[in-house]
């Protein structure tokens, strides 16, 4: 009998849950492993998962396990070992009669489901699940779910995957290099406008970043901001904002903490600091994350940071500092 992994999806009647949820059964993402999928939904849209199941049913997916829907998180949640908490509520939408407008406030709405989710997660999910937290402000959620969770053995991150492959795509064509030539990409710090794509650090066929690139000006103008923009960029032209990019980015997250990381290389997600990098501890923060031979997920730590770099870093980390300010009463007991 071949192994299996269960999956939680929060979120999975929205734009990411329709690329992403196929994909986790598609062979590629967790092997020939069979797949028991959980799609979680809100009661409002729970009946609408309905059709999904019956396209993944007619999709043909010899690693399809069981598939269930459900506006129970915590039922769900029972034994899993990989959670992907897409689901979080958009600023801009009317919540209990009130227009979600500030930071604040949607870092407090969601910050609440993450307390309900991230409980679930740390009494009934596997002692050493693995969650992904996409929704935003992801960061702060995650830490919130964390939190919650009590529970030491299991790995909570917040996706910066999209930025990383965003940040490969934006040098690869200053380059000339594929994408897939860009090692040590890292996304230090928040998932939003403050975040630091490290291109001194990145290893292109061999060379340094920081050799490769002798350009301020265009890495003041260019690379970073088309970068850090480029969500509400997609969402101008699409008139959506970034469904497809992300669930790969999903993805490409699972399997990095699924596979062994490539000698030298590292990938990107924000997981709890623990003072490495000068960083301090106790926010969600964009690191370099390697998995080891034995399967864990750990904090790379032989980077080099620049005085431009460390500059950057520290808005971003102010930012997650403040954001944790904000949240603090979520993070009591
Ligand atoms: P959609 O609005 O299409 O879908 C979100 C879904 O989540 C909705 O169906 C909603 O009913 C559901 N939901 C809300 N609260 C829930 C809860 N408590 N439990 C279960 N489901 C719940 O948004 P979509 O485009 O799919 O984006 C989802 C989230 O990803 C948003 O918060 C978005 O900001 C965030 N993103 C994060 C990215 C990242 O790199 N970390 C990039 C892409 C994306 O912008």
């Amino acid at each position: 009998m071949s192994e299996k992994v269960k999956v939680v999806v929060t979120g999975a009647a929205g734009q990411i849950g329709y690329s992403l949820v196929p994909r986790l059964l598609d062979g590629v993402t967790f092997g020939n492993k069979t797949v028991d999928l959980e799609l979680v939904e809100i009661p409002q849209v729970v009946d609408k998962l309905e059709g999904l199941v019956m396209e993944l049913e007619d999709s043909y997916f010899p690693t399809m396990g069981s598939v269930n829907y459900t506006d129970d998180f915590s039922k769900a949640a029972d034994g899993a070992d990989w959670f992907l908490l897409v689901g979080s509520i958009p600023r801009g939408i009317v919540y209990n009669g009130k227009k979600i407008e500030e930071r604040s406030d949607l870092l407090n709405i969601n910050g609440g489901i993450f307390v309900d989710q991230g409980k679930a997660v740390g009494e009934k999910g596997a002692d050493d699940a693995k969650i992904l937290v996409v929704g935003n402000p992801a960061n702060t959620n995650a830490l919130i779910g964390r939190h919650a969770a009590h529970n030491a053995g299991q790995l909570w991150m917040a996706m910066t995957m999209l930025d990383s492959s965003r940040a490969k795509s934006v040098l690869a064509k200053k380059l000339g290099v594929g994408v897939g030539d860009i090692q040590r990409m890292t996304i230090w710090g928040n998932h939003s406008p403050t975040m630091y794509p490290d291109y001194e650090n990145v290893v292109v066929n061999g060379q340094r970043g920081a050799e490769l690139i002798d350009d301020a000006a265009w890495i003041e103008e260019t690379f970073l901001p088309t970068v850090q923009q480029r969500g509400k960029a997609v969402i101008d032209a699409r008139g959506a904002s970034s469904a497809t990019s992300a669930a790969k980015a999903a993805l490409d997250t699972v399997k990095a903490c699924e596979n062994p990381t490539a000698s030298g290389d590292v990938f990107s997600a924000a997981v709890y600091s623990d003072g490495s990098h000068d960083i301090p501890e106790g926010i969600m923060c964009g690191l370099p994350l390697m998995t080891t031979s034995s399967g864990d997920v750990e904090i790379v730590r032989d980077f080099t940071l620049s005085d431009f770099a460390k500059a950057k870093i520290q808005i971003s980390v102010d930012e997650l500092l403040a954001e944790r300010e904000a949240v603090k009463d979520l993070l009591n007991d």
